[in-house]
């Protein structure tokens, strides 16, 4: 069965759910649109006060491309765990220095932007082209890719993109989606490593999924809607009747997250005084094709893939091979 076969969001769907033309906005506005899909689920308003990240010495950018380079030791348990589950969550796979030298590029291009939309979350993506060498090193990191290829059980793993995402005190919540959804990738083999710049405490809104690599056919029957909140309220729905497993757990420092794109994930609001800084890249197997048709839902996918064409081979200057 090809991906396209059993997308959830079939051409059909596309055009009742409204969505079956591009995105013309920026991407910040995309991520605007998305939150305002997320229902509110009743979190107490008031902020909860937390302290900055301690502060620690920045690794030098040798040190750093290094580290990023240096396989992580993947154990046969953590591959199976994200084959069974459709996600895994690695701790230590960065060090405190090297999570310092990436969040302070993060501030720094934060502060030197427009800043987040009205939804009070930022993105900023395709940072690897940009000015900075420490977050290019992050995007490309054969670390990370090697990961990403290795869970994903594939040679070769390519980039898609790379992003900042920061949720400021007050942000709501991203509402539950899976990714595969709005990548106009024709392939199951793409995985996304999330990576929090600070230890991400309950209150801030860790990144939560639903346990279960076929847990996304409990939410087949919910008809996507883009202008409302009916969709994140129904996939939560669907996932109580069924006693889906949600983890929702706090991350620690250094570790990180790898969810498939068929992973239903989201997030609570960010309840705390500090911004909860994230850096999220996206990765698909080497071979895999653009799809015959993207959606809005793909955002500014063209960005991405400047080039690509659709029904065909991926391999534009923007997606290298990162995995070794
Ligand atoms: O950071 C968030 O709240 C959402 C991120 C997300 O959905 C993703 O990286 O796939």
């Amino acid at each position: 069965m090809s991906t396209q076969d059993s997308r959830i969001l079939t051409a059909e769907h596309a055009r009742e759910s409204g969505v079956d033309k591009p995105w013309e906005e920026s991407n910040g506005a995309w991520w605007d649109w998305y939150l305002s899909l997320a229902a509110d689920d009743g979190t107490p308003q008031e902020l909860v006060e937390v302290d900055p990240p301690a502060a620690v010495d920045p690794l030098p950018l040798a040190e750093l491309e290094e580290e990023l380079r240096t396989p992580y030791a993947l154990t046969d348990a953590q591959r199976d765990g994200f084959r069974r589950n459709g996600y895994a969550k690695l701790q230590r796979v960065l060090s405190p220095g090297a999570l310092a030298a990436g969040r302070l590029e993060v501030e720094r291009l934060a502060a030197a932007g427009d800043g987040p939309g009205a939804s009070g979350f930022l993105s900023l993506d395709m940072m690897w082209q940009g000015d900075s060498e420490v977050l290019r090193l992050f995007a490309l990191s054969p670390r990370l890719g090697r990961l990403a290829a290795d869970l994903l059980g594939v040679d070769d793993a390519r980039i898609y993109h790379d992003n900042v995402l920061s949720k400021q005190p007050g942000c709501g919540r991203t509402p539950w989606h899976f990714d595969a959804h709005h990548f106009p990738i024709a392939s199951k083999d793409i995985v996304t490593s999330w990576i929090p710049l600070q230890a991400i405490p309950a209150p801030m809104g860790p990144l939560a999924f639903a346990a279960g690599a076929e847990t996304w056919r409990v939410a087949e029957g919910v008809d996507f809607d883009s202008a409302g909140d009916s969709y994140d309220r129904g996939v939560a729905e669907a996932f109580a009747a069924e006693g889906v497993e949600v983890d929702d757990t706090p991350f620690e420092l250094g570790e990180v997250s790898f969810h498939h794109a068929w992973c239903f994930h989201f997030a609570r609001g960010n309840r705390t005084t500090q911004p909860r800084q994230v850096m999220a890249t996206t990765y698909f197997a080497d071979g895999a094709k653009l799809v015959d048709q993207p959606t809005m839902v793909s955002g500014d996918y063209e960005q991405f893939l400047p080039g690509a064409r659709p029904g065909e081979r991926i391999d534009t200057p923007l997606n290298p091979i990162v995995s070794r």
